[in-house]
């Protein structure tokens, strides 16, 4: 029995983390069980997220997110736009191979913080680089893997940047200009227009709660719709 991929995606700020907490306690408390019947003793849930799902990820993620993990004596070492596209689809390649495929295979329930549009809003509409080349480089990194669904938390990028940076200190890619991240906010609304049936749009502008039980919602549904098909002879 193939497992299900269900990915968490928006710009900085829009509550991703936060709801990928929440469901994920949700569907280990009761979600799972309510919605899965006579499976649900089956089924397990498991969080990861890109980057950095695996250790060769985390060590990408550092060099990605961490200006300090850079530096040539005081001077930090700017990563030019290919190459960070390319450390993305690496760090992808391994959490494909070495973390999603296997859990799927044993039937897991997949919430995984970012996957393919995130290149595609920010190396793409972000920065500049070429679609069709990202949408290769990401058939590549996943091998046609594709999520089962994508929740896409809708924040304007103002609302968002400063949620993020409430928090404290602003990583490289919080510290683009904001021109840059309404060029990736307007890249997740192009994805979910083209790609209604895998992306759900939910506002994330609304409180933590009612942006929770939206997504409780969609849970629901999508189970329920899956368990009519495990249990079919
Ligand atoms: N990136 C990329 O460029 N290309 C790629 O292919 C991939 C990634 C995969 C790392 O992502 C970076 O990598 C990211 C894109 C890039 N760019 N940056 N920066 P990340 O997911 O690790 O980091 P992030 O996107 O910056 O996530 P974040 O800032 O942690 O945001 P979030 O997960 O969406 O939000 P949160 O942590 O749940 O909440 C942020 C704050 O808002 C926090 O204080 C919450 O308590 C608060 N919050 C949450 N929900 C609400 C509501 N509803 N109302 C009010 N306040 C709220």
């Amino acid at each position: 029995m193939q497992g299900l991929l269900i990915v968490f995606e928006g710009v900085e700020g829009s509550g991703k983390t936060t709801q990928l907490q929440r469901s994920l306690h949700w569907l280990q408390d009761k979600g799972v069980s309510e919605c899965l019947g006579t499976f649900a003793q089956e089924m397990s849930v498991v969080a990861t997220r890109e980057p950095g799902g695996t250790s060769l990820g985390l060590g990408l993620r550092k060099l990605l997110l961490e200006e300090g993990s850079r530096y040539e004596n005081t001077t930090p070492i700017p990563i030019q736009d290919r190459a960070e596209l390319l450390l993305y689809a690496a760090d992808r390649a391994q959490h494909v191979e070495e973390f999603l495929k296997p859990h799927l295979a044993s039937g897991m329930i997949i919430l995984c913080d970012r996957y393919t549009d995130s290149t595609i809003a920010y190396q793409g509409y972000g920065r500049g680089l070429d679609l069709t080349l990202i949408q290769q480089l990401n058939e590549i990194a996943t091998g046609g893997l594709e999520s089962d669904l994508t929740l896409w938390l809708d924040v304007d990028a103002e609302t968002g940047l400063k949620r993020a940076r409430q928090r404290g200190r602003a990583d490289r890619i919080e510290q683009a200009d904001f021109a840059f991240h309404q060029r990736v906010q307007q890249g997740f609304q192009q994805l979910a227009t083209s790609y209604p049936q895998r992306i759900v749009r939910i506002d994330g502008s609304k409180s933590e709660e009612d942006v929770h039980l939206a997504i409780q919602e969609i849970l629901r549904q999508r189970l329920s719709q899956w368990y009519s098909k495990l249990s079919r002879p």
